[in-house]
């Protein structure tokens, strides 16, 4: 791998320490973003020295055409059934490793695919651990019919949790060009902190048109820190 910048040398430390926890039979998800493209490569490389048999989901379009290039088999994840071990990225990290997801706008498969999995471990840089989440805006997906009522929904959300009604606090992601990989919109939400993640996240899951948000609440089991230096950390 070509000398990388001390941000991709984080993401790629990240990432080998992830595949380290990969076994020769497992049922792998495989994440989206800039460190899951570590990851990959990564994982890649020890299928083809240690010849690893594995069965493997992607959460999104990008992710199935990288492992693909790179000589990993990918199959649906329902053909497979339950995972061993998903590994993916995340915007945010709180010391409680609940995260906010979306910024790549692949968090419902990735929370699908999080969720069917015994073990979920996220790969980060140290600029992804906070201590409490919201300063990163947080993706909700929505179905394009009715999105104006959605949207008026989710202010309402918002104003009865007493959170902060700026202007731009509801922006269509990319304007009117970006869909998701099921053909949806994504609303970024800029919040800066989100006090009660649990009455945010059960309220938007409750709003028709409303199909995922990027709050990842206890589904995370281990986040791997990488660092510029090489080093890992663990949460
Ligand atoms: C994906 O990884 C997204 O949910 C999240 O936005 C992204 C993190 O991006 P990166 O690894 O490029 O920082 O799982």
């Amino acid at each position: 791998m070509p000398d990388l910048s001390p941000a991709d040398t984080a993401k790629d430390a990240a990432a080998r320490a992830a595949i380290a926890l990969v076994e020769d039979g497992m049922r792998l998800g495989l994440g989206t973003g800039s460190t899951a493209v570590f990851m990959v490569q990564r994982l890649a490389e020890r299928v083809r020295a240690e010849g690893l048999r594995l069965r493997c989901a992607a959460t999104s379009r990008a992710t199935c055409d990288l492992a693909e290039s790179l000589g990993i088999r990918i199959e649906e994840l329902d053909a497979i059934g339950w995972l061993d071990l998903t590994i993916d990225g995340a915007d945010e990290i709180d010391p409680d490793l609940n995260l906010i997801k979306g910024g790549g706008g692949a968090h419902l498969r990735e929370k699908i695919t999080a969720a069917a999995s015994d073990r979920m471990v996220v790969v980060a840089d140290p600029g992804k651990v906070v201590e409490r989440l919201g300063a990163f805006h947080l993706p909700v997906e929505v179905v394009p019919f009715g999105m104006e009522t959605t949207r008026i929904h989710i202010r309402g959300l918002l104003d009865s949790l007493g959170l902060s009604q700026r202007p731009m606090l509801l922006r269509q992601r990319e304007g009117q060009d970006f869909r998701t990989d099921e053909g949806n919109v994504i609303l970024d939400l800029s919040l800066d902190e989100i006090p009660e993640c649990g009455a945010l996240a059960q309220g938007l899951a409750a709003i028709p048109g409303v199909v995922e948000h990027g709050l990842f609440l206890g589904m995370c089991d281990l986040a791997l820190i990488g660092s510029p230096d090489g080093r890992v950390i663990e949460m």
